[in-house]
């Protein structure tokens, strides 16, 4: 059986559940999920870290092969047990959606994640609101380039939903939990009609529901 390392609240080990739940693999059937990170510890363990040096989660064990780093789990996951389908085997397919992943973890939440940590994982009278409020407008434009996209597809590499969709419904849904819970300190949100109609018929699939409190 694959395991999981990783608590459910965090952004990387949801990409992992939410994939895993779309490719139907159900947990204490074909993985188990252990909880790490945070409140629960673990990760800084000298036994966790030699199956992830980063001490961060989530990672994945399957038989022999561990595996850290979300995206790539995502992307061994979908190809394991869904090629053609969540993962294209076409390859110009798979390099517009996987293109989205890199875009997720390399330009959208390099400034949301700023925004995030520095509201949640700061005392309030720490917090930067200059520094917040700039990094918010990053990821604003950014999410605009998202929509202009989204406004001509479906999806982000086409008619269906594929990988690359999974990492960035996850933190779209990071950005509306933050524009919702601190509307006195981040400016409103842009409408972007684009991004919500995607993110609309993402967040009411089943495994998605399942997988992203
Ligand atoms: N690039 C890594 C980042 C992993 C990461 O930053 N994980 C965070 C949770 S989202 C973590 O482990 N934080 C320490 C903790 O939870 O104690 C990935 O995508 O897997």
């Amino acid at each position: 059986m694959m395991r999981v390392w990783g608590r459910t609240s965090s952004i990387n080990v949801q990409k992992v559940l939410w994939c895993l739940a779309e490719l139907g693999q159900l947990e204490g059937r074909d993985f188990e999920r252990l909880d790490a990170g945070l409140q629960f510890g673990v990760n800084n363990t000298p036994e966790y870290r030699t199956l992830n040096p980063n001490g961060l989660v989530p990672t994945l064990v399957d038989g022999d092969f561990v595996l850290w780093e979300s995206h790539s789990i995502v992307r061994y996951l979908a190809a394991r047990h869904d090629l053609g389908g969540l993962m294209p085997q076409d390859l110009q397919q798979r390099a517009h959606s996987e293109r989205w992943m890199d875009w997720t973890q390399t330009v959208l939440w390099v400034s949301l994640r700023l925004v995030f940590t520095g509201l949640t994982r700061t005392p309030q009278e720490k917090w930067d609101i200059p520094a917040l409020r700039r990094a918010w407008d990053e990821s604003n434009v950014a999410l605009r380039m998202l929509d202009q996209q989204l406004g001509q597809q479906a999806y982000c590499a086409g008619d269906r939903f594929t990988v690359g969709d999974i990492p960035l419904g996850v933190t779209v849904h990071r950005w509306l939990f933050l524009a919702n819970q601190f509307p006195e300190v981040l400016e409103a949100r842009p409408e972007l009609p684009a991004v919500m109609r995607w993110y609309g018929e993402l967040s009411a699939r089943p495994a998605f529901r399942a997988s992203v409190p």
